[in-house]
């Protein structure tokens, strides 16, 4: 049964209809196959569940109305409103997925005013959404809440969006999670009576400064590299334009070099010093291509073991100073090619350690460690990544420049 309620968007919800799904308390949609594949966290999927409780899934359907707390670890799946909701009396559950039109444009607009820079182009949009659909027991409430999955350009997104949320004294949790939450997020009011009624925290508030409107981007992931069962090594967003954290001036680009005033394609290097004509931190400029193989991650970290590596290393370079790394900032130019597309591969590792703890510090001391390294070296700044490249087939190597920093 196919259905349509609004073909316009009504803000902040996108249009909703499409396949409607069985009138079954506790129940999921069929297996829906994705028309492109969803990047979600390192994974990626080719099809889809739309439970009635308010969540999506993707390897099985989950019939499970009691709401758990996110994280919880033990899957993937994006829950806009868990919580037992009730579809036989009123209300209608719709999916529906976009290939061409007004949605994508619709979506690409969304996704670059929310991710500037990025020059996102929507390929595909799947909509699901819980239309005007009643608590348990068919209580006659209506509250309607969508899921917007976004793809185009090797990147993803998820949007969250709240109509209006009747009220209850169920439990409520809205947000996402994944299989050994590696990235989960719980919105502000989950598990509160914040969650519904006329003054819901998901329905008023937003992360993007549009009511009703949760944004997030889900392409975040890993090379597939694991250490004693955990995600290691290159886990980073992966870049495909050059990004300038505005916060922190911070530009990767993709030849190899971090500039902090803007991004910069330049591909032939110059010799240092250059005297004054930019900031520029290079552990490998050249003329780099990653369109073939090799992806440019960056991360940036402010707890965690990372933050402990960082404050061991420096305290071990730098005896004396008693540091305490509070954020790294990890930049990878992982198995990239020169150009053009040659299928060589080189490892350089950019790690930048800031102490910005007033605390330990009442000065301002950043540190920059840098680790350059091809083929055959593979003295990798961790334990971690090094047993990550191990698993990637490479061994150590007889050399290694790590150059350290300190201004
Ligand atoms: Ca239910």
């Amino acid at each position: 049964m196919t259905g349509v309620v609004t073909t316009q968007a009504v803000r902040p919800l996108y249009p909703t209809s499409g396949t409607v799904s069985s009138a079954v308390d506790d129940g999921s949609s069929p297996q829906i196959t994705l028309l492109r594949p969803f990047f979600y966290f390192g994974r990626t999927y080719n099809s889809i569940y739309v439970n009635h409780n308010g969540h999506l899934t993707f390897t099985g359907p989950l019939s499970e109305y009691r709401s758990q707390r996110f994280p919880q670890g033990i899957r993937d799946i994006i829950a806009p409103f868990w919580t037992d909701l009730d579809n036989r009396g009123n209300g209608q559950i719709y999916y529906n997925q976009y290939t061409s039109g007004t949605v994508l444009q619709q979506a690409t607009r969304d996704i670059n005013q929310y991710f500037p820079g990025l020059n996102f182009n929507a390929n595909w949009v799947f909509v699901a959404t819980w239309y005007e659909v009643a608590y348990y027991p068919t209580s006659g409430t209506r509250t309607t809440v969508q899921a917007v999955l976004i793809s185009g350009d090797q990147h993803s997104f998820l949007l969250m969006n709240y109509g209006i949320i009747a009220s209850t004294t169920l439990n409520i949790q809205a947000g996402y999670d994944t299989i050994g939450s590696t990235h989960y997020y719980v919105l502000p009011g989950s598990f509160t009576s914040a969650a519904s009624g006329s003054n819901s925290n998901f329905r008023l508030g937003s992360n993007v400064n549009e009511p009703g409107r949760w944004a997030f981007r889900t392409d975040h992931g890993s090379t597939g590299c694991t250490f004693n069962g955990k995600t290691a090594g290159y886990r980073g967003q992966l870049l495909l334009q050059p990004l300038c954290y505005i916060s922190l001036q911070s530009c990767v680009n993709h030849n190899g070099h971090l500039t902090f005033d803007a991004p910069w394609s330049s591909y032939t290097p110059q010799l240092f010093p250059m005297y004054g004509f930019r900031d520029i931190i290079a552990p490998f400029w050249t003329d780099l291509d990653n369109r073939g193989n090799g992806q440019v991650y960056y991360n940036q970290y402010t707890s965690g073991s990372v933050l402990q590596q960082a404050t061991q290393d420096i305290n071990q370079y730098f005896p004396g100073l008693n540091f305490n790394a509070n954020w790294v900032f990890v930049a990878t130019w992982y198995q990239v090619a020169y150009y053009p597309l040659t299928g060589t591969v080189n490892h350089l590792l950019l790690n930048y350690a800031i102490n910005m703890n007033p605390v330990y510090s009442p000065f301002f001391h950043p540190w920059i460690i840098l680790t350059k390294c091809n083929r055959r070296v593979l003295k990798f700044p961790s334990q971690q990544q090094c047993q990550c490249a191990r698993s990637l087939g490479l061994q150590d190597g007889p050399w290694i420049k790590r150059l350290y920093f300190q201004w």
